[in-house]
């Protein structure tokens, strides 16, 4: 397909799914706000419209909780075709109800980025400037309440929190979360996706028992941390929240906020460090750490290769580079979202072998970044490939480019944008 009929394919793919001041990632399957979506799309949206991308991410600050989270679930509107809705949460934090946890916190990044390329500069400035304060109170939750230990690393209390919900990398630990008491229920999701390509019963119910957990707890985030069965440090989650501060940093300097600069630079610079702990040499990548067990946990998945994202050592950088080569080798797109010759790979089972343009953009960011524009022109080049084989889907088969998932998939669509305009134009042609 041609630059300009997929750039015009993506736009369209955006407005569908535009509800005025906030983007819906598909239609039927995820009809409200999600907070790592909505923040991608904005990059889409800038593209198009940077007022509307502004817009997005104010949106979805305008629901932060007083404690400094922002919840991943904006529920602006009632719709029956969504488990669990807002009546399952039960939060009661705010006018429009909310869910309980949170997200990648992709927002310090990705309002930077904002920042960087608006062409209405006094514009940016202004909305930048009204976002920081609230970005930077979401960070200091995370520190504060994800990382008792003060360890330079935060945990998520459960696998919707990472975004990479039935990850290989969560089956150990979710394996001791109980569903005693777990109260009945109907999925909705099967309605509009393929069961082959969806969370399996078993990990549903855990999912549920833990936001009816949770839930009991009145949804204190001074408890639920250690209350909670689920606590694992992801190298992915955390890689993004560490460039996140970093950005942030860099954007709170700008615009002659010092205070903000330097919490968020100290936040960076132990986080990166902390990173180290979560190598490892058996797989050439880094991996998650299971904090209820207090031990690595053996998977090799796409969240071990993020941390190119955080700006890591440049022997990191390099041996991911060499892992993407790898993968690059057994699958015939990349960045397949687990190791293909893991038992445990499903090649259409959601975060479970499918590849996901976000999580190349990130990757490939971050390589780009450090100088590795081979890597990164093979990511966003498979990625673009993907378009033209599957169209905007929400994940794909890394075998075959086959679409999964949801159809019209917004931050599929936003990326389509970013990859577009990236620099290496001329590599992707
Ligand atoms: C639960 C909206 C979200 C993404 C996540 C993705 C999926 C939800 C679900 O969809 O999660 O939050 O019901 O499966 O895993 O990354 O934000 O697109």
């Amino acid at each position: 397909m041609d630059r300009e009929a997929l750039f015009g394919q993506a736009v369209e793919v955006l407005r569908e799914n535009d509800r005025g001041a906030y983007t819906v990632p598909t239609k039927g399957l995820y009809p409200f706000q999600w907070n790592w979506d909505s923040c991608l799309t904005a990059l889409g949206q800038a593209h198009v419209g940077e007022r509307r991308a502004w817009m997005e991410i104010e949106t979805l600050f305008a629901h932060q909780w007083e404690d400094g989270m922002v919840p991943h679930i904006v529920f602006h509107v009632h719709d029956e075709g969504h488990f669990p809705g807002a009546d399952v949460w039960r939060t009661n934090r705010g006018k429009t109800e909310t869910s309980g946890i949170t997200q990648p916190a992709v927002a310090g990044f990705a309002v930077k980025r904002l920042f960087d390329r608006a062409q209405d500069k006094d514009f940016a400035r202004a909305k930048a400037h009204a976002l920081l304060g609230k970005i930077d109170r979401w960070h200091a939750w995370f520190y504060r309440v994800r990382d008792p230990e003060n360890t330079g690393l935060v945990a998520i209390i459960h696998p919707w929190e990472s975004g990479r919900d039935n990850a290989v990398d969560w089956d150990t630990v979710l394996a001791h979360v109980p569903t005693d008491g777990l109260e009945p229920y109907v999925r909705r999701d099967l309605q509009h996706a393929d069961a082959a390509m969806r969370p399996t019963q078993d990990q549903y119910d855990r999912y549920i028992w833990m936001v009816q957990h949770f839930r009991a707890l009145g949804w204190d985030n001074a408890k639920l941390h250690d209350a909670s069965p689920f606590r694992v440090v992801d190298p992915g989650f955390n890689a993004i929240l560490i460039r996140s501060c970093a950005d942030l940093a860099a954007l709170a300097d700008a615009l002659g906020e010092k205070d903000i600069a330097a919490a968020n630079r100290a936040r960076e610079e132990k986080g990166r460090d902390a990173l180290e702990t979560l190598w490892s040499e058996k797989h050439g990548q880094y991996v998650c750490f299971d904090r209820v067990a207090r031990a690595l946990v053996d998977s090799a998945s796409c969240g071990g290769l993020l941390p190119v994202f955080a700006g890591v050592p440049e022997a990191r950088i390099k041996a991911l580079a060499r892992r993407v080569a790898n993968l690059a080798r057994r699958v015939s797109y990349i960045v397949p979202s687990h190791d293909p010759d893991d038992p445990r790979f499903d090649a259409k089972r959601y975060w479970r072998g499918p590849v996901w343009l976000i999580v190349n953009y990130m990757i490939a960011d971050g390589f780009r970044h450090a100088g590795e524009t081979e890597a990164a022109d093979a990511i966003a080049r498979s990625g673009l490939a993907l378009i033209d084989r599957g169209g905007f889907a929400e994940y794909y088969d890394p075998r075959n480019g086959s679409a999964c998932g949801g159809a019209r998939f917004t931050w599929t669509a936003a990326m389509v944008l970013e990859f577009l305009q990236y620099d290496m134009e001329e590599a992707l042609c």
